[in-house]
């Protein structure tokens, strides 16, 4: 892509202007989803974006992000500094129209185009917009500019305030406490992105300071390797089938993408695609012409190489693509988001144009390596002939009406409600707490299924072993809405699937494997926002007449603390499980809807979460133990 040039004429006269930024501020989810945790972070992805831009524009090679002591974020960049020339339309610096109009950007300017995906350069206005204060540095033209502002306005006239050599841009902003819920910054947040972004971007120096009390760290991302390193990253506490990881890079003068991949004797797939540095949970067209190329290229090859006889039947997308980790990643102009939250790419020109990219690649390195393609056939024969098996037992149990939805498990305890946006199941671990879940329950919408000790790990298991553990089958048949591919989320008899475990380690477990299951074999579940943890209580105090449960040993102290000067004597149990509930209890502290907490189980990043659960259910001992060691805090892992 010959950005260098599109760019080099490129300056303050192709701003141009759309919107007033009073809209933002009425409006802030409609600029950055919304105004919790995950709003607070994309304020620093907007900011980091115009750099990345600066840097694959070919100007920059240095980014550094910093979280302040108090929660302010600062980025800085080894760029071209932002213009400060004259706006022709404005009057005013390009510098304060980028950082003070709505849908000041390059791409809306026509001449120059960004690849970066976001808000597409109107990041700078809106992260003004919504911050209490903000200040921006320019080196230039031998020269240091400064200029601040409050709530997306100018206060102070762009100044010149010293003489530098270098050039860049520094930004710092301070998020308005009035917009976001809570300005607290998480490391590990900030450090995900970061690092997926030096990843997509080889080369580009991304540092991670954070400056807080108690919290100093720095790191530093980095990877002349790019996304053969990314690749390399999630298969790290996986069992790769050969060395190599099969890499390649197509471009033309309006697109590129980039491929790198790698079997691992897992069962499942880990493909992860991204257009413009955007992941594409959804998937879309460069997603479509990657499955279909591996697909067509596999079978290719092995019926020419007598992997497969002409009569057998060829190997399935399925099949070619179990344990496969794939990093696909599409940079092209203009690129449209569809879907239901936009992560799906629909240029649909992008199908072809990686379908010929990866078919030419692959076979390329499937005829230069007969060695590794050997072992990678095997195992797509492998994962063929289980499959038929995993067919063959499912049919068996569909005769027998197991997974079809119309006969419910003996051990489901039904609600009547037939509506699933009101009806709820309990997945309840064992069989006393079962029995007082049941009792106690609103038997109109809630249903209620025991769960016998641990479930299946299905990190370690194929399909057809999954298809025959009791208690997983039970849940299918009790959801209605199949599994894999077949899943139909549709069919889901339930809105609210709330998992009831013990408030220890094996209830920790407990509920990582059925997050496994949910996420391996029904992501819809968990995508759609359908599965909670249920919060029951640690401690139950008596005073008196007066009875109250706490959920932590922080608010156990404060209760304590609070009753320490009444009259009377204090009782305290500790529940060690549900079972030591009896009905009515765990009715008041964990299932009432009018009382009870429930913890809504979220995936933000697909990639953490594949890396947690294979890290805590796969094979590889020493990295289960380090992360163990690192998250103290078992009982709290969210996805
Ligand atoms: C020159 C021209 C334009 C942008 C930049 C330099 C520039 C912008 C940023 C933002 C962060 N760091 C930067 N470094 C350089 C064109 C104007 C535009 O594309 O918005």
């Amino acid at each position: 892509m010959e950005k260098n040039e599109k760019l080099q004429h490129y300056d303050a006269g192709d701003i141009q202007v759309l919107e007033g930024l009073e809209a933002v501020r009425k409006r802030p989810g409609m600029y950055i989803g919304s105004t919790g945790a995950r709003g607070l972070h994309h304020l620093v992805y907007e900011i980091v974006d115009n750099s990345i831009d600066e840097a694959l524009a070919g100007y920059c090679d240095t980014i550094k992000v910093k979280i302040n002591r108090d929660n302010s974020i600062t980025v800085e960049d080894n760029g071209r500094g932002m213009p400060v020339d004259t706006h022709p339309k404005m009057g005013i610096p390009a510098v304060e129209v980028i950082h003070t109009v709505l849908h000041a950007g390059g791409k809306f300017g026509g001449g120059g185009y960004k690849v970066s995906g976001g808000l597409h350069g109107v990041g700078a206005s809106v992260v003004n917009a919504l911050s209490t204060h903000m200040e921006v540095e320019v080196r230039r033209n031998g020269k240091v500019y400064k200029q601040e502002y409050k709530y997306g306005k100018t206060v102070t006239p762009l100044e010149e305030i010293g003489n530098s050599r270098k050039t860049g841009s520094k930004s710092t902003f301070w998020p308005d406490p009035e917009i976001f819920d809570e300005i607290e910054y998480d490391y590990r947040t900030l450090q995900s992105r970061l690092r997926e972004m030096a990843f997509l971007n080889k080369g580009i120096k991304i540092t991670l300071t954070d400056e807080r009390e108690g919290k100093k760290k720095q790191e530093d991302f980095h990877y002349e390797g790019g996304i053969r390193e990314f690749v390399a990253y999630l298969n790290s506490n996986k069992d790769s089938i050969h060395d190599s990881i099969i890499y390649f890079e197509v471009s033309d003068k309006h697109r590129e993408v980039e491929v790198a991949l790698q079997y691992t004797q897992n069962y499942n797939e880990n493909l992860y695609s991204y257009a413009n540095n955007i992941n594409t949970t959804e998937g879309g067209f460069h997603m479509v012409g990657f499955k279909t190329a591996v697909t067509r290229v596999i079978n290719d090859y092995a019926r020419r190489n007598k992997f497969l006889k002409e009569k057998d039947e060829s190997l399935s997308g399925e099949d070619v693509r179990e344990g496969m980790t794939a990093v696909i990643s599409v940079k092209l102009e203009e690129p449209q988001f569809e879907g239901q939250t936009k992560t799906k790419l629909g240029n649909s020109d992008m199908r072809g144009f990686v379908e010929n990219a990866t078919a030419e690649n692959l076979s390329i390195f499937l005829n230069e390596h007969p060695k590794e393609a050997k072992i990678i056939i095997e195992k797509c024969l492998t994962a063929a002939r289980a499959r038929e098996s995993a067919r063959k037992a499912r049919e068996m149990t569909r005769r027998k009406s197991v997974l079809d939805g119309t006969s419910m498990p003996g051990k489901l305890s039904d609600c009547s409600e037939k509506d699933p946006s009101i009806s709820e199941i309990f997945l309840v671990e064992g069989d006393s707490a079962g029995g007082s879940a049941k009792e106690g329950r609103d038997r109109k919408r809630q249903a209620i299924l025991p769960l016998r000790g641990k479930i299946l790990n299905v990190e370690k298991a194929r399909l057809d072993k999954v298809l025959n553990s009791e208690e997983i089958k039970n849940m299918i048949k009790a959801f209605g809405c199949g599994i894999g591919k077949d899943f139909d989320i549709e069919k889901l008899r339930y809105h609210k699937i709330i998992i009831m475990t013990d408030a220890d380690v094996d209830g920790a477990h407990i509920r990582t494997l059925l997050l496994t299951f949910f996420f391996r074999y029904m992501r819809p579940l968990i995508e759609n926002g359908y599965v909670y943890a249920a919060q029951p209580p640690l401690f139950r105090v008596k005073k008196g007449k007066e009875i109250y449960y706490t959920y932590s040993d922080k608010e156990q102290e404060q209760i304590l603390a609070q009753l320490a000067d009444k009259p009377g004597k204090t009782e305290i149990q500790r529940y060690k499980g549900l079972g030591e509930m009896d009905a009515e209890q765990l009715w008041d502290t964990t299932m009432d809807f009018n009382t009870r907490t429930l913890v809504q189980i979220t995936i933000d990043d697909a990639s953490a979460a594949d890396e947690i659960f294979t890290t805590l259910m796969g094979d590889k001992v020493p990295p289960r133990k380090k992360f163990i060691e690192e998250n103290a805090t078992y009982a709290k892992i969210d996805i």
